[in-house]
């Protein structure tokens, strides 16, 4: 039977998010831990904003399919999102790969790590699945999506976006026809087609997809036994459908925007540390485009319970500041100068140091007299006294990672590795 109109439709719905990809592009960053786990904007991590998006939509069973380097990512779950109770119906499983089907079988592809799984979301009981990817930082309501997917009655909706030609290329492009059915998907394409009318940029999928649960079941079944099939949501499994079934696009730009969430829709993939480093340094605009105040969206996370940021003067009695900034909790700033900039929890800066345009993730130490512009600095970094990043982009090449954009990465390793020529 088909859902009423005013019936809502997350209530019978579970999301199921991707996080098990390594994140590449963002080179060290993603050394010792998955880039869903990778901190954003001064308090989340990356994969908080899916996981909110969710139950701000109303979704009460979650699954997480974890892969790469996953320590890290399960320990802020399991700290962090750790509310849900059975016995009110809501569920969050944890699903590393590699420990139910064959204990030496890894997730072959996204669609594999939802196959692997079959038992368990068959357990939820619920009628649809949303799926989602764990590294993308967006608001979203998914009750909007799964409506238009009730209400078309189609085979899987696809959240897509409108990107320029030219970064088109990453993601899988589609065309529509008239009513938003689509009628060609191409995976990562090297040439991405333009819009009807607009040709300069593409439609293209966001990763996320709702789907009937029975219908991806029987999908999913048929996929594991293709010996040709790479087992992937995007290269196999939604050609298909956009072949032989109804797959109808869903527009983030318009839903976010109608549902009321956004005046401008914001969707970031953060993949690169350009991306990284612009969207966190973009949170200290006076009215970023991401609004992380938004008390009727709020993005949930795991936060250390620590005593309150503190600005103080030195014992030379300089003034310790930190302007158009997001300072956490546990922060010290001390006779330093601190302008648009991320001051992760637990930070300190130290006397006659000044940091512009810094992203520095929990417990980084800035030494003395550092003066520190367009980086990144890992966790736990210990800057030393008198460091100076971004005045000379040899220098800076040599011993820390300079992207095209010039922002530089820091981390431990490669601060020991010059103290150890120096
Ligand atoms: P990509 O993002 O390149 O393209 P992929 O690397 O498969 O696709 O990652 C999708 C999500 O799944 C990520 O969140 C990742 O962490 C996770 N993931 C990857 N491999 C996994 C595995 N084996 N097990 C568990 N999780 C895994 C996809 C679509 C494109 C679309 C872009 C939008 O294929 O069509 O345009 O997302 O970003
Ligand atoms: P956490 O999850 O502990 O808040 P991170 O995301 O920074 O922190 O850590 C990723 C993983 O790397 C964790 O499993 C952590 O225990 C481990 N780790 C942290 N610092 C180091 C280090 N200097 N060398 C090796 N592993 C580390």
């Amino acid at each position: 039977m088909k859902p009423q109109p005013n019936q809502r439709l997350s209530s019978q719905a579970m999301a199921f998010v991707l996080a098990g990809g390594r994140g590449s592009r963002l080179n060290e960053l993603t050394d010792r831990r998955a880039k869903p786990a990778v901190y954003f904007g001064g308090k989340t991590r990356i994969i908080d904003f899916a996981l909110s998006n969710a139950l701000n939509s109303g979704i009460r069973k979650m699954a997480i399919a974890t892969q790469y380097k996953a320590h890290s990512l399960i320990r802020h779950m399991q700290r962090g999102w750790n509310f849900f109770r059975a016995e009110r119906n809501e569920y969050l499983d944890i699903l590393p790969a590699s420990q139910r089907v064959d204990e030496s079988k890894w997730y072959l592809g996204t669609a594999d790590a939802v196959a692997q799984n079959i038992d368990i979301i068959e357990d939820y009981d619920v009628r649809y699945v949303v799926i989602l990817a764990g590294d993308h930082v967006y608001k979203m309501d998914y009750e909007v999506m799964l409506r238009q997917h009730v209400d078309t009655d189609a085979d899987v909706t696809i959240g897509c976006l409108t990107v320029p030609r030219e970064e088109a290329s990453a993601f899988g492009c589609m065309a529509v026809d008239a009513s938003g059915q689509i009628t060609e998907f191409l995976e990562k394409p090297k040439n991405p087609p333009g819009m009807p009318g607009d040709p300069d940029h593409s439609l293209v999928s966001m990763g996320i997809y709702v789907f009937d649960w029975q219908f991806l079941r029987e999908l999913l079944l048929r996929d594991a036994e293709d010996p040709n099939s790479s087992h992937d949501f995007g290269h196999d499994l939604i050609p298909q459908i956009v072949k032989f079934g109804k797959a109808m696009a869903h527009k983030f730009s318009e839903s976010c925007v109608t549902s009321g969430l956004e005046t401008e829709p914001y969707w970031r993939d953060v993949g690169t540390i350009d991306a990284f480093w612009q969207a966190n340094i973009d949170l200290t605009d006076f009215t970023p485009k991401l609004d992380l105040y938004d008390n009727a969206w709020p993005i949930w996370t795991y936060a250390e319970l620590v005593p309150p940021a503190k600005f103080i003067h030195d014992e030379d009695g300089r003034r310790g500041s930190a302007v158009s900034s997001l300072v956490a909790g546990d922060c010290i700033v001390s006779g330093s100068e601190v302008r648009n900039t991320l001051l992760f929890t637990g930070c300190r800066a130290h006397s006659f140091s000044t940091l512009d345009y810094v992203v520095a993730l929990p417990y980084a130490d800035i030494g003395r007299k550092a003066q520190l512009s367009r980086c990144v600095i890992d966790r736990g970094v210990q800057i030393p006294q008198g460091l100076v990043v971004g005045e000379d982009p040899e220098e800076d090449a040599k011993w820390f990672r300079r992207t095209e954009g010039g922002v530089v990465l820091i981390t431990q390793a490669m601060l020991d590795k010059r103290a150890a020529v120096l």
